[in-house]
């Protein structure tokens, strides 16, 4: 990203044309970032809450004061007990400084609770590590030669523009673009073919796929048996996933189950896109497992244009010991400090501590992430941040949802004021991120104000006070062979890296896992006494997991990210808000009949956990049977003061212990 700067002030931002994976193209949200940094309500002081919690009356304080407030009431609380103190971090910023350095040291050296990073990405995380070794797969590029391409469970319109970019190119040069979504998103509406299942039900259709391509003998033989592990058995398990098993499970056509394993096997460039959006349900991870199977099944590995991705981030040759040093907690490696999966903050913060659960929490710093709005089951999270007796600090630009429960808010810089260093999950290039302007205001990089905590707490570990620049250049293995040529200077000098990858990165195996091939069967999963197979799991709130539930609520609700936000950031940035108008509800047209709803109604969406309202949307963009509410709204920037997180559940997956966003079930009635 580029920034014009006059007089210190930033005026513009655009793409680096000159930087292979993006070619010179912001997404919309981001061409407004100026408007955020400079925005009037930006956070430029330290304040203290003089309201109650929630309602969101603070007064501004010094910095001295703030510390002396903060490091007072965290001392008190880690002298007794220090995994009473949790953190809370996410998304914000994927900076590997600013995201996980400094402040992971500091609650390391606590001894605070470890908060499991899983609201996104963990269960697809865990299906690639079981098949593949890692996240790892495709490279970005080469889609553009791709001759057909499956994206599944991705709206890159909105979510993934420079990959978007190759498929464009691709579909210029003849490739013919398949969407496997249960809604007719943006993407879907510009793909030849849509095929749409009924949500959460992708693991059986990957299966589906495997038994026709071994039904008609549309394998790669050789590939086969010199680069994968548990053929036999994988074999086995397809043989009961029949087209007409499928087509029952899937809610779509037998024939579009046996066309699409047939075109996808008899091209030979044929590409898979998928993205986090399939596996928000129960059976995430496993559906990218069964998904992942594919393209070594029919060799599509062997084309540099052939193969699949989920996820690149694994290629960086990232040294997180050196970055997080777990090393720094007391009682390491032996003893580890108590871990809280993120996706059950609601109930974690609610549980009033006992001889498993440990301690209950008594402090949360939360830093890039604004959970009231973001985390499922949105009721007991607010509920737990209302807690009169938790003490709460938030590190924001903005004065959020979560922001509104803060004891202490304290303004954090963004992208264009501080350093630091990323690698990305959709490209395989190494990006350093040099200040373009001085901080706005009285506001601190995240990395300061944890040094600055640690220091008024009297903790003395140096590693607690490195500077952003050395931190930064820890953060890669700059010995790895990915990286040959590079080093810090030449980093800071061109803004990237690529990464040395061969173009077909498994086309003679090498997978890294612990047999170095693809795993269809994974000793792993079986010692942890877990299904060594891929399988199909139906999601837990459906007519087939739960049949007592589906018919009190039959519809099955997604709130996947609009356009024009990025998860719950830009939501206050009022272009991009207009341009979204108001929290909608898409409901196919036989499903609003039969409850009474037209077009433009105000709808209330509820279940056992929560209700909000939407405008509803009459369109057969949602397949019957699914609402679709595009998120993730601010709820006090929403009508009702309420989100699409009211209704999600905090139930995991199967693999990884990610969220269940879209694993929802829910009725819906005219307001
Ligand atoms: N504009 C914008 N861009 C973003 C984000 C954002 O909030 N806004 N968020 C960023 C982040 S953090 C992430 S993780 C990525 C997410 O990127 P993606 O995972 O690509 O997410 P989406 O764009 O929501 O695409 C998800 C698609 O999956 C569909 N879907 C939902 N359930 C199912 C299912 O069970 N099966 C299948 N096959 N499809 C399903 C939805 O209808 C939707 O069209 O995007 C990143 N980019
Ligand atoms: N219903 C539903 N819920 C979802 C999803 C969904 O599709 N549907 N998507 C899920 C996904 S994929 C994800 S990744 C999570 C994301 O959830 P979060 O990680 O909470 O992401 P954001 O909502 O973008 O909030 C990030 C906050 O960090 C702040 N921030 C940005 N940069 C910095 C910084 O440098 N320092 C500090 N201190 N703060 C900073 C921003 O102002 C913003 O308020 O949400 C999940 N929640
Ligand atoms: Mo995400």
């Amino acid at each position: 990203m580029r920034v014009t700067v006059e007089n210190g002030r930033a005026l513009k931002v655009a793409g680096d044309p000159d930087h292979a994976p993006t070619q010179g193209a912001l997404c919309t949200k981001v061409t407004r970032y100026p408007e955020r940094v400079y925005h009037p309500n930006r956070l430029t002081t330290p304040m203290k809450r003089v309201g109650r919690k929630g309602e969101g009356r603070f007064e501004p304080i010094s910095w001295d004061e703030a510390m002396e407030l903060a490091a007072t009431r965290l001392s008190e609380i880690a002298s007794r007990a220090p995994e009473a103190i949790l953190p809370y971090s996410y998304a914000g910023t994927m900076g590997l400084v600013q995201g996980d350095s400094i402040a992971q040291r500091f609650f390391h050296k606590l001894g605070a609770s470890q908060l499991d990073r899983t609201i996104c990405a963990a269960a697809g995380a865990a299906g690639l590590k079981y098949t593949y070794g890692a996240s790892v797969g495709m490279l970005t590029e080469f889609f553009a030669e791709s001759e057909v391409i499956l994206i599944w469970g991705s709206n890159p319109i909105a979510s993934n523009l420079h990959f978007w970019t190759r498929a464009q190119e691709a579909k210029r040069r003849g490739a013919r673009l398949i969407a496997i979504d249960p809604y007719r998103s943006l993407t879907a509406e510009k793909c030849h073919q849509h095929i749409a299942l009924k949500p959460g039900t992708d693991g059986a259709l990957a299966l589906g796929m495997i038994n026709v391509l071994i039904a008609e003998n549309l394998l790669d033989h050789a590939y086969i048996s010199a680069h994968t592990l548990g053929f036999d058995e994988l074999k086995g398990r397809a043989l009961t996933y029949t087209p007409s098993r499928v087509s029952e499970i899937c809610g779509i056509k037998e024939q579009e189950i046996i066309e699409l394993a047939r075109l996808y096997a008899g091209t030979k460039k044929a590409a898979i896109r998928m993205n986090y959006g399939l596996q928000r349900v129960r059976g995430g991870g496993n559906a990218v497992r069964a998904i992942a199977c594919l393209p070594s099944l029919t060799g599509a590995w062997r084309e540099r244009a052939g193969g699949a991705l989920l996820s690149s981030s694994g290629w960086a040759p990232v040294d997180s010991h050196a970055l997080q040093r777990p090393d720094l907690m007391p009682g390491w490696p032996s003893k580890v400090s108590r871990v809280i999966n993120m996706n059950a903050i609601g109930d974690a913060l609610l549980h009033p501590g006992d001889a498993t659960f440990g301690p209950k929490v008594e402090a949360v710093v939360v830093y890039n992430s604004n959970p009231v709005a973001v985390a499922p089951d949105s009721q007991k999270v607010a509920e737990g941040f209302a807690r009169d007796d938790l003490f709460t600090i938030v590190l924001e630009h903005f004065q959020t949802d979560t922001a509104d429960y803060a004891d202490l808010l304290l303004p954090a810089t963004t992208q264009l004021e501080h350093l630091d260093v990323h690698k990305s999950y959709g490209h395989t290039h190494v990006m350093l991120n040099q200040p373009a302007i001085s901080p706005v205001g009285e506001a601190r990089p995240n990395t300061e104000i944890f040094r600055g905590l640690a220091r008024q707490m009297g903790l003395d570990d140096p590693a607690l006070f490195e500077t952003d620049e050395v931190v930064a250049q820890a953060a890669f293995r700059w010995e790895d062979k990915t990286l040959e040529g590079v080093d810090w200077d030449t980093l800071k000098n061109t803004g990237w890296a690529k990464l040395n990858l061969p173009d077909a990165p498994f086309a003679e195996g090498g997978f890294r896992t612990p047999s170095g091939k693809c795993e269809f069967y994974s000793e792993r999963l079986a010692q942890q006494g877990l299904d060594p197979l891929p399988d199909y799991l139906p999601p837990y709130e459906s007519a087939d997991g739960a049949p007592e539930l589906a018919a009190r609520y039959p519809l099955a609700m997604i709130s996947p990210p609009a356009r024009n936000f990025l998860n719950s950031t830009f939501v206050n940035i009022e272009s991009l808000r207009s341009t979204e108008g108001e929290p909608h509800l898409d409901m196919h047209p036989s499903d609003a009949h039969m409850r009474d709803i037209v077009d433009g109604n105000q709808v209330r969406i509820f279940n056992d956990r929560g209700s909000m309202q939407a405008r509803a949307r009459v369109t057969d963009k949602a397949r019957e049977g699914l609402v679709v509410g595009l998120s993730i709204w601010w709820k006090k920037l929403a009508p009702d003061g309420r989100n699409a997180n009211q209704v999600t559940s905090q139930a995991l997956t199967d693999l990884g212990g990610s969220a269940t966003f879209y694993d929802c079930l829910v009725e819906v009635e005219r307001v």
